[in-house]
């Protein structure tokens, strides 16, 4: 069998096991390069092989009108009681739930880890697949859904978009990238709803989902990545897997997803790239900010742009966030964080966040890069919220927080 045929085999297949895909307008099955069917990694796999993901059978649950809902018990909504959702934020389980109760954002988690226990699944470090349900437990006092104003602008997000937790992606034993396939099926979803996805999560392989899952919906190369992260994310080196949380970027540039010009990455240091990677990527354009020059000229080459936020928790300090796989010393500051994401929701259209490589069994006892992330979705609500108020200026201060009101 040729090559070619042998990819219309397993696109026929793929087809037939997940027709949402297939049908869905603008879907490029080549996006999933661990798809080759003469990878033994590919074929191994068992008749059982998509049961991790096979939906739920419904058709007994008690019927109801889609829409959101709400599992707190009480009015206040103090995030410990009740059941545990984002923010407290009501439940969605389907793209017509999302659509019937308007939703402006869904909070998705992400589970994908480590493989099993082998590096470059994740970092060495494993743990990350525990951040999806530690965010919705955060002890955190300060953290009342029912008071979502941002400190800054003084923008009440809680009241001026309409949030859901739409729960976990499912997760393929032993083999991450197939997850992605699911991971993207879910975002799909989300996007389909008009909704703008945040995942919270995870390892930051689970990224390149959110990159497929985009450019179905926008066209590819049609949407800006701004990548927060200490590392540069496009390794040359694929270590023995076709995808890693180290390489994702560059496949997604390989595979003409995203134009090197159209990926802003901000905060790099550390001991990398080398050479050779460094090359590669001036090669194809891509900006890249380095702690060195860190928002100067971020929101300038952002102006106009539909953005996608890949926020790896690694950007941050380790002093504001050290719970995380790969910490590298002299990141960016909580202040200077939070700012770019309220700032990027006010001048940006964003159409998709997440917030990745939180490793909370790492997490010192008060949570501190939990509540950091807790704190970086808030903003990046303040700013999106801001700007539904027809708030322009990226940089805007609420005048009642400034100069005792008399500004
Ligand atoms: C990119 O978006 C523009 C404007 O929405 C659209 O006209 C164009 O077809 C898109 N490109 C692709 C490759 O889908
Ligand atoms: C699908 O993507 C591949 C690269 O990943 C590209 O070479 C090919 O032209 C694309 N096909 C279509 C129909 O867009
Ligand atoms: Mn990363």
């Amino acid at each position: 069998m040729s090559r070619k045929s042998a990819a219309a085999l397993a696109l026929l297949a793929l087809c037939l096991a997940l027709p949402a895909i297939c049908s869905a307008a603008g879907f490029n099955q080549s996006w999933f390069v661990w798809q080759d069917p003469s990878d033994a990694f590919v074929t191994r796999l068992g008749k059982d092989k998509d049961l991790m993901t096979t939906r739920r059978d419904t058709s007994k649950d008690p019927k109801r009108e889609a829409g959101l809902v709400n599992p707190q018990r009480y009015a206040f909504g103090l995030l410990q009681a009740g059941f545990p959702t984002y923010l407290g934020a009501p439940m969605a389980f389907t793209t017509d739930d999302l659509k019937a109760g308007k939703v402006d954002v869904a909070l998705v988690g992400m589970v994908v880890d480590d493989n099993g226990g082998e590096c470059w699944g994740s970092t060495c470090m494993t743990g990350a697949r525990f951040a999806a349900n530690a965010m919705r437990t955060l002890r955190d006092w300060m953290n009342f859904p029912t008071q979502g104003t941002d400190n800054y602008i003084g923008v009440d997000y809680a009241s001026q978009l309409t949030l859901a937790d739409y729960g976990n992606v499912g997760v393929y034993y032993n083999a991450p990238e197939r997850s992605l396939e699911e991971i993207h099926k879910v975002l799909s979803e989300v996007l389909d709803a008009g909704a703008v996805p945040i995942g919270v999560g995870g390892t930051h392989i689970q990224s390149y989902a959110f990159i497929t899952a985009l450019a179905q919906k926008y066209g590819p190369q049609n949407v800006t990545l701004l990548h927060i992260d200490a590392h540069h994310d496009a390794y040359l080196a694929d270590l023995g897997r076709l995808m890693h949380n180290g390489n994702l970027l560059r496949v997604a540039v390989e595979q003409g997803l995203v134009r090197g010009r159209d990926l802003i990455q901000v905060g790099l240091r550390s001991h990398v790239p080398d050479a050779k990677t460094m090359a590669w990527m001036r090669q194809n354009g891509i900006r890249s900010h380095f702690m060195a020059e860190v928002l100067g000229r971020i929101l300038d080459e952002l102006k106009g742009r539909k953005v996608y936020i890949t926020f790896d928790m690694d950007g941050l300090d380790p002093s504001t966030a050290p719970a995380v796989g790969t910490q590298d010393p002299d990141g960016l500051t909580a202040t200077q964080a939070l700012q770019l994401m309220r700032a990027v929701g006010i001048q940006n259209e964003v159409v998709a966040a997440d917030f990745m490589e939180y490793f909370p069994l790492l997490d010192d006892g008060h949570q501190t890069t939990g509540i950091m992330l807790d704190r970086l979705i808030r903003a990046l609500l303040a700013g999106i919220a801001a700007r539904k108020q027809g708030i322009t200026d990226p940089l805007y201060l609420n005048p009642e927080r400034i100069d005792h009101g008399t500004a």
